[in-house]
């Protein structure tokens, strides 16, 4: 980038509304778009991004808000494209040797000349085969614009209940912002401060339902482009919706394959009880420090119950009302 743009992004990034989470006690968030963003850095790379990144037609973008069943479905993408090709036999997929975040690159956390993470380059990114699948936690509003004009590369959203959401974010906002704190000062967040924040939208990427109803719009307005799935109908159905993924990206599952059990398979390779056994995905930390084994909690549907108060109950059912109205989305609790 050339100086004077850096300079533009550094008077942009220096004119937005920063704040704090985990009770003020974390570093700065910084509001960009409406969305909230943890700090600077990604701020410097997503605008990189926007500008820099282009898709390529046959890219495939996963698409999510935080905890809302990305790394799973980083892995059942990841099967039905690999498995369409005739790559590996299921026995050998990487799947079973690789953590999930580290088969589908994040667009946030590849260089393009601003700095946050930074697992890959961006000419990396160049070198991924064909069709790539790409992670990212940008709001729609947000995606590069290569991505929204490109007639072919496709978006596969995934949302989850904003009750189970809010709970997975608390566990894991504890355990992330704990272990990276290289101080050691902070302390985590209790169940209400986390509450209060996210209600706000005060979280990253959030608010929560702006991020998804912006999707789900788009999946409304052009369905060839945009899936948007829901991780409570993954679990209760996974192979229809497995079927709808396939038949999304142009990799349909044959009735020799139906009936050889290849969705089975995938399903059971996938699934929360088989990736938290692995080793891959039980020891060790991924490239941001966080212990890989985080990514894989309960995985259930309305664990949420234990959590919330009967007034947070109400406040939640209220805002949810307020914010779906008229969208038809609509969401399974339990
Ligand atoms: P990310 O956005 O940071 O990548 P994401 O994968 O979206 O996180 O969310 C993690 C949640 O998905 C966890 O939910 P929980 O806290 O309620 O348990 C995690 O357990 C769940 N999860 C991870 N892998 C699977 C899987 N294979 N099947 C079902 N749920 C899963």
């Amino acid at each position: 980038m050339l100086a004077h743009e850096e300079k533009q992004v550094e008077e942009l990034i220096h004119q937005l509304p920063k704040s704090g989470i985990l009770g003020s006690q974390y570093r700065s968030i910084i509001q960009y778009q409406n969305f909230w963003f943890p700090g600077y850095l990604l701020i410097e790379n997503i605008l990189k991004c926007q500008k820099h990144f282009k898709a390529k037609d046959n890219d495939l973008i996963i698409a999510s808000h935080p905890k809302t069943g990305t790394t799973w479905l980083n892995t059942l993408l990841f099967a039905i494209v690999n498995r369409a090709n005739g790559n590996h036999p299921m026995s050998e997929s990487p799947i079973l040797s690789q953590h999930p975040h580290h088969l589908v690159n994040r667009l946030e956390d590849v260089n393009f000349g601003g700095g946050f993470y930074n697992q890959l380059s961006s000419s990396q990114l160049d070198d991924i085969p064909s069709p790539r699948i790409l992670g990212t936690h940008f709001p729609y509003v947000l995606l590069p614009e290569s991505i929204k004009t490109s007639n072919y590369c496709r978006i596969l959203y995934i949302c989850r209940n904003p009750f189970d959401t809010l709970v997975s974010q608390w566990h894991f906002y504890n355990k992330v912002l704990i272990d990276l704190d290289g101080e050691q000062t902070l302390k985590p967040y209790t169940f209400e401060q986390f509450f209060e924040d996210w209600f706000e939208g005060r979280i990253l990427f959030g608010p929560f339902f702006e991020h998804v109803t912006d999707y789900w719009v788009q999946s409304l307005a052009n369905p060839k482009k945009v899936l948007f799935l829901k991780y409570e109908d993954l679990k209760e159905n996974p192979t229809v919706h497995l079927k709808r993924m396939a038949d999304f990206v142009g990799m349909p599952f044959s009735i020799e394959e139906e009936s050889r059990g290849v969705i089975r398979e995938i399903i059971e390779m996938c699934s929360i009880n088989n990736m938290k056994e692995l080793d891959v995905n039980k020891n060790g930390l991924n490239y941001y420090g966080v212990e890989k084994k985080a990514y894989f909690r309960k995985g259930e549907v309305g664990g949420w119950i234990n959590y919330f108060t009967p007034p947070m109950i109400e406040r939640m059912n209220k805002l949810m009302q307020q914010k779906l109205q008229g969208t038809g989305l609509t969401f399974k609790l339990v």
